[in-house]
């Protein structure tokens, strides 16, 4: 026998519920949570509650009943009533131009407004709402019929169970793309490596395989998510006759659509828009291979038609390529600074998103395993930005039957001294310390290098030959280089010695957080350097500073701590900062503010566009100084943005979220208050 339930519960249920939906609207349809996540969670388990302790309460759209239903045998097949289209591609600014040109003729204008969007790296799905009611979702398949995967849908928190509001149509389909955002997707990776489970090559694959789960808890704990961008059936409303237009109306049905969509003129529009995208590809939280382009006007979208399963208007225009197939030849293993061996790929050249690749690196021992990589399989590269090209996952179906596998050294490749890889630690490393010439040169670079002492002209090609010649063995030794034992060097005239020494002697004037940056402590970079130059205010302080102090800084943990400590412990290390200090390496004493007393503190800047009166790293370290913290992504967690000179897209995400909006004499009038503005 179920107990009744008394009215007042009733209500309460139904004003959770309501307040629920709403935070959920805020959350994801506007991206302007109006709660925080606690108070959200407290509604939740309020909910949660009240139907546990009344069971007949329970409806399936309840926000609670997104992970029910038991395991699948096999996906059922959805016939799409409406065909889910597949897009024309186009790799360059001829064809895009060629695609417009279709358009303008086969519409007899002068001039097309598109709506343009990023072309998200996900699954294609069909969700269909009966009365509000999500009762089906179903993936693309060959556009005519997909696969039922209702019960992973629902477990996509960004996928409302009941619409917004109570003026949606009584069946609508929508249609988006579930992808896996990066973090997420790292995230994911890490776990599954941590339970020693098959772990994902990209986000695409990830969220491919968490969306075809037979069991949906599995789905639930994959951070999956969802931008939609059209539409399906529609019945018992009208919808509105321009594509962007649909859009807005499906956020406010609750549903979530990418912010980055925009509508433009013409076809320099359309190329305006690839080039800004393609720009802040790496800073978006998840993967795109390109941007779409649609007419916006339904009625010029009904006279163009289809060719085929494509509309006539709509294209994809793609970004070159970022991962290509090549043959690992060989691996070798680089030394860095601090004797971590770095297993680097030696690849059968390849042409990489526009530029050639022969070398990429396989991060470490765990990864290769991890990867199952071995010297003359099939590999797949990636390059993505500016960052480093990688070797992703194995192609096996394409492994020869002489393959090799890739053995960690057990000595140094330069040194010959021993390689130790301790416990918990991810890479193996050379025990030859500064014995080991690849330490040292990697040493001597990172001093040289922008961020450290900034010592212009003396790039890696120098550090080598002079390490190589033995003019140097150590950082302090640079300072007594003569322009005569420069000039002998092999493509160095008298100019670029002088020009060498000059920028030698400049570089001796540096700061405190530069120069304990540039000692290449472990574990310290720029961040922790100026950390512990704010705090301890001279060198001297740093040096004697115990463990237990360290740890005091911000930041600073145990390990850093270690380093730090042990650095300042070898009497090789104390000799070479001696011999620097002797050689005229100086720098001013720092005014050590605490905390509480920085100004800025808890406060966050943006800088974009171009500044007039300084730098952007200086205006950068400035508000630094004042205890601010400088990002270089807009949140709504962002103080200001100081927009200089050209501001782009970071102005614009400013103003989206509705953070403050600085120009660069509001800047310079809150640093000079502080009396750093000069
Ligand atoms: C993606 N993948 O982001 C379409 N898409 O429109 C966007 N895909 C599409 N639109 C019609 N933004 C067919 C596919």
């Amino acid at each position: 026998m179920s107990k009744t339930i008394p009215d007042d519960v009733i209500q309460r249920a139904a004003k959770l519920r309501e307040q629920i939906a709403y935070h959920n609207y805020r959350y994801y349809a506007l991206d302007d949570p109006e709660i925080p996540d606690v108070e959200y969670d407290r509604l939740f388990r309020g909910l949660q509650e009240l139907e546990q302790d009344y069971p007949q309460l329970v409806t399936h759209d309840s926000p609670t009943q997104r992970v029910g239903a038991e395991p699948l045998k096999g996906f059922a097949e959805v016939r799409h009533a409406i065909p889910m289209l597949s897009l024309g591609n186009v790799f360059s600014e001829e064809a895009l131009a060629d695609f417009d040109r279709r358009v303008r003729e086969g519409l007899g204008v002068e001039e097309v407004v598109y709506c343009v969007e990023p072309k998200l790296d996900g699954l294609a799905i069909s969700i269909r709402y009966e009365d509000g009611l999500l009762v089906r979702a179903a993936t693309r398949g060959d556009g005519t019929t997909g696969e039922d995967v209702t019960q992973n849908v629902r477990t996509i928190e960004a996928v409302p169970l009941k619409l917004y509001g109570d003026a949606y149509p009584a069946v609508l389909e929508v249609r988006g793309e579930v992808y896996m955002p990066r973090a997420g997707f790292e995230a994911l990776n890490a776990r599954q490596r941590e339970k020693g489970e098959k772990t994902f090559a990209n986000p695409r694959n990830a969220a491919a395989g968490s969306l075809r789960q037979l069991d949906p808890r599995i789905t639930a704990t994959r951070p999956l998510t969802i931008y939609c961008y059209g539409v399906g059936v529609v019945e018992g409303t009208e919808l509105p006759d321009h594509h962007y237009a649909i859009l807005q109306q499906l956020k406010e049905w609750g549903l979530r659509v990418c912010p980055e969509i925009r509508v433009v003129r013409g076809m320099q529009g359309c190329h305006h828009y690839y080039m800004e995208i393609e720009d802040k590809r790496d800073t978006l939280p998840y993967d795109i291979d390109g941007v779409v382009y649609k007419v916006n006007s339904l009625a010029q979208q009904r006279e163009l038609g289809f060719v085929s399963r494509a509309p006539r208007w709509a294209t994809a225009h793609k970004f070159p390529a970022q991962e290509e197939m090549t043959i690992l030849e060989n691996v070798e293993w680089q030394v860095g600074r601090t004797g971590a061996l770095t297993p680097v790929a030696r690849l059968l050249p390849v042409h990489v998103a526009g530029v050639m690749v022969s070398n990429a690196t396989l991060h470490n021992p765990d990864e290769i395993v991890r990867k199952g990589v071995r010297i003359g399989d099939t590999v797949i590269v990636r390059r993505a930005g500016d960052v480093i090209p990688e070797v992703v996952s194995v192609v096996a179906s394409k492994r020869p039957p002489d393959t090799q596998p890739v053995e960690t050294p057990t000595h140094c490749p330069v040194c010959g001294a021993d390689v130790l890889q301790d416990e918990g630690e991810a890479v193996p490393r050379c025990t030859g310390g500064l014995f080991c010439s690849a330490q040292r040169k990697n040493g001597i670079k990172h001093f040289a290098s922008r961020k450290a002492m900034d010592i212009d002209g003396l790039g890696d090609k120098l550090v080598e030959q002079l390490v190589d010649a033995e003019l140097i063995k150590d950082v302090a030794d640079l300072f007594a280089l003569t322009r005569e034992q420069i000039a002998g060097l092999e493509r160095m005239g008298e100019k670029s010695a002088d020009n060498l020494v000059a920028a030698l002697k400049q570089s001796k004037s540096t700061t405190l957080e530069r120069f304990l940056y540039a000692l290449g402590i472990r574990e310290v970079g720029e961040s922790t350097a100026r950390t512990l130059a704010n705090y301890f205010g001279t060198l001297d302080k740093v040096e004697e500073a115990s463990e237990e102090q360290l740890i005091e800084v911000e930041d600073v943990g145990p390990i850093v701590a270690h380093h730090i400590h042990t650095f300042f412990r070898q009497p090789h290390n104390r000799e070479v900062i001696d011999k620097l200090i002797a050689a005229g390496v100086h720098w001013p004493d720092v005014e050590v503010v605490q905390a509480a007393e920085q100004p800025l503190a808890g406060q966050t800047f943006v800088l974009t566009g171009t500044l007039e009166a300084m730098p952007r790293d200086e205006a950068k370290a400035k508000l630094q100084a004042l205890g601010a913290k400088v990002s270089g992504s807009v949140s709504k967690k962002t103080s200001a943005v100081v927009a200089g000179e050209a501001a782009g897209s970071k102005l614009t995400k400013a103003e989206q979220l509705g953070v403050e909006v600085w120009d660069e004499k509001r800047l310079l009038a809150l640093l000079n208050e502080y009396g750093v503005g000069d």
